[in-house]
């Protein structure tokens, strides 16, 4: 038996590292837990973004260019719905990806769960790992505004195009929602955690915020890969958001906010400025070329990850 692997997931930078970690392990033995809080109801149909990021980048049909959406994507239904009915465009479902969404919201309305929904659309796909939501319940980020709105994530993201600062980041339903099935036991019986370079704002920390994800996780070997690079993101918000929420944006900011269950950190080599930062919080830190420009470079990322987990946890 290999090496049992839990991921913990957001969208396009955990989608990449991915493609690199079930280089680096038997995917048989990989879980990957997904942020379900950029999730969003548009034309009656649930959208669940990373869930679908990770689905058509490992399986072989993501946009390469944009890092989200179907390949070979068009748009007969969202132009017929703006210009012939007037619905709201701010947010474009293309017509392969409608596709998955409906499939996935006729699973719900028939009384199936997400988790359901989501593993019949990995087969699909023929992902060679399972792949879960974090939870069956809603929980959904909401950004609050300095000029005091309350909007959900992608309007705040796509809609305003995250031009209003940020005064705070809620997870509404996350205090009542439960893991979906699979997930803790998944972590606790894990020999490696991997968070993935994904926003630890509005990508992990709602996986955090499901209760008993992080209570788990403080029981399990915790591995993460800084999704901060020099002090800017690599790509996305987080820029805009961890100052929200109390942290600086740089490698070791974020990895002071997992510290409570963290064990080791991997910084990119332009950051070795802050390892000993990190050190000094306990956790054990290492250096490398972060920057996933190939899965070649994302399996040596993973590597490089679970190896120095490996020394953590066996001294
Ligand atoms: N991002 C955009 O900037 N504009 C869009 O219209 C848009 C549509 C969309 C549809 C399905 C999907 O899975 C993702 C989509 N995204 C879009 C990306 C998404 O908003 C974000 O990149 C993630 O939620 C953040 O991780």
């Amino acid at each position: 038996m290999g090496m049992k692997v839990v991921a913990l997931a957001g969208g396009i930078g955990a989608a990449r590292f991915l493609g690199g970690l079930v280089r680096a392990v038997e995917p048989a033995d990989l879980t990957v837990v997904a942020n379900t809080a950029d999730d969003i109801r548009l034309h009656g149909l649930h959208v669940s973004p990373d869930l679908d990021t990770i689905t058509y980048t490992l399986g072989g049909g993501v946009n390469t260019e944009q890092g989200w959406g179907r390949a070979d994507e068009s748009l007969a239904v969202a132009t017929e719905l703006a210009e012939r009915y007037g619905q709201p465009a701010w947010f474009t479902l293309g017509d392969r990806d409608i596709a998955t969404h409906l499939l996935r919201t006729r699973v719900l309305a028939e009384g199936g769960t997400l988790t359901q929904a989501t593993a019949e659309i990995a087969a699909a796909w023929r992902l060679p790992f399972r792949l879960l939501p974090m939870s069956d319940d809603l929980v959904t980020t909401r950004i609050v505004t300095a000029d005091g709105r309350d909007l959900g994530f992608q309007q705040w993201w796509v809609g305003e195009r995250a031009g209003p600062d940020v005064a705070e980041v809620r997870f509404a339903g996350a205090a009542t929602a439960t893991p979906a099935p699979g997930v803790l036991g998944a972590i606790a019986g894990a020999d490696a955690v991997v968070l993935c370079p994904s926003n630890p704002v509005v990508s992990i920390g709602p996986i955090l915020a499901v209760p008993g994800v992080e209570a788990t996780l403080r029981h399990a070997p915790v591995v993460g890969i800084s999704p901060i690079v020099g002090g800017k993101v690599v790509r996305g918000m987080a820029d805009r958001l961890l100052p929200a929420a109390g942290s600086k944006v740089s490698a070791a900011a974020v990895a002071e906010r997992y510290a409570g269950f963290l064990d080791a950190w991997v910084l990119d080599d332009v950051d070795a400025g802050e390892v000993a930062a990190v050190e000094r919080l306990g956790v054990r830190a290492v250096t490398t070329d972060t920057i996933m420009r190939t899965p070649q470079v994302a399996a040596a990322v993973a590597r490089t990850a679970l190896d120095l987990l490996t020394l953590v946890v066996s001294t």
